[in-house]
């Protein structure tokens, strides 16, 4: 397969989130795509390419034109405050919650950081903007190649993640939603009808609310329970789209501890779903923080569980873009994406 890698991602560097009243270190840094890409580098998947210019129509056709141009211009906003914030991460710490207004935009900075934005998990820095567009053009990338033919499948090898950035906020380490512009643009490229299917040990909530509205989007996550588990405040088994979109969402949240068996039941479960739907091409959502060992998460795969999966996604039989969400067992991330690449190919 053909792999769009990120060359901006180290540029995009997080001093700290908040957790339980402290400020710790990111989870999601840059060594994840570098262990990633090392592991490439011992087992070749095919070639690896740089992205080329981001097409921003088709991001402004997924996200808000003003969301995005808020992300653009959020470092120079900060540093115009005040020059010394050049050494600190921009954080919200106030947001518009029920009852509140959305519809205007305040000119206050943290009051827009707030107004677009859903936890104070998701630092945006000096490089944000550029690693976040450079892995936006890796995904349009990927999925035009795909859409063309050449490839049956591609990679959008980058970080930040994006599958929890929505039509106009960004949270849970994501900014710009490459799963959901990897499905727009297979949509354009004249793809009737586009599934994604979102494996990250976390809900997609971001790609669920984008196309909510669709049917020409079917969007399937298989995630920890937000009964417990982030992002809390959507990914429940009963919601399954609104309007022309009823019943093109499906979520099949599973508890904590859940091991590989009962994983692979609700993959199915989903994979059977995506062929109901007659999709002609598929997203894959790829985040390994499903493993047993991630620090931040709690089913229990093991390494050996990945090429399976792999496996099972290939028998959809589905031209297929590949984007990197989490995982942060970081000493781990390569041979579990690699695996789940290798078992595909397989
Ligand atoms: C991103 B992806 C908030 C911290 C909560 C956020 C987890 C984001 C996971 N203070 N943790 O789906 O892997
Ligand atoms: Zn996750």
């Amino acid at each position: 397969m053909l792999i769009f890698h990120n060359p901006s991602h180290h540029a995009h560097s997080g001093r700290h989130e908040m957790f339980r009243g402290r400020l710790v270190p990111c989870h999601e840094t840059p060594a994840r795509l570098d262990f990633v890409l090392a592991e490439l580098q011992r087992r070749p998947m095919g070639e690896l390419r740089a992205p080329g210019a981001l097409d921003r129509a088709l991001v402004e056709r997924v996200h808000a034109p003003a969301y995005v141009a808020f992300l653009e211009t959020a470092w120079t906003d900060w540093l115009a405050l005040d020059p010394d914030n050049a050494g600190l991460d921009v954080l919200p710490s106030t947001w518009p919650v029920r009852g509140f207004r959305t519809d205007v935009v305040p000119a206050n900075f943290a009051a827009r950081v707030g107004l677009y934005s859903f936890d104070a998990g998701s630092p945006i820095t000096a490089g944000t903007w550029n690693a976040a567009a450079a892995g936006a053009a890796c995904a349009i990338d990927a999925a035009r190649v795909v859409a063309g033919g050449t490839q049956r499948a591609a990679m959008a090898l980058t970080r930040p993640p994006g599958h929890h950035a929505g039509p106009d906020f960004f949270g849970g380490y994501c900014f710009l939603n490459n799963a959901a512009l990897a499905a727009q643009a297979l949509r354009e490229a004249g793809a009737a009808r586009v599934a994604v299917l979102d494996v990250d040990y976390h809900h997609g909530n971001g790609t669920q609310t984008i196309f909510h509205e669709r049917a020409d989007v079917l969007t399937v996550s298989i995630h920890g329970d937000p009964a417990t588990e982030y992002p809390f405040y959507l990914g429940h088994a009963d919601e399954r789209g609104a309007g022309a979109g009823l019943g093109f969402n499906l979520n099949l949240p599973l508890p904590a501890a859940t091991g590989f068996d009962t994983w692979l039941a609700a993959l199915r479960h989903g994979i059977e779903a995506v062929a109901r739907f007659g999709a002609d091409a598929l997203v894959v959502a790829l985040g390994v923080d499903t493993f047993e060992g991630d620090p931040i998460s709690h089913f229990r795969l093991q390494r050996a569980d990945y090429p399976r999966i792999g496996a099972a996604i290939a028998a959809c039989g589905l031209p297929t873009v590949f984007t990197l969400e989490g995982g942060y067992a970081v000493a781990e991330i390569g041979e579990n994406v690699v695996d789940v690449l290798e078992g595909f190919e397989a």
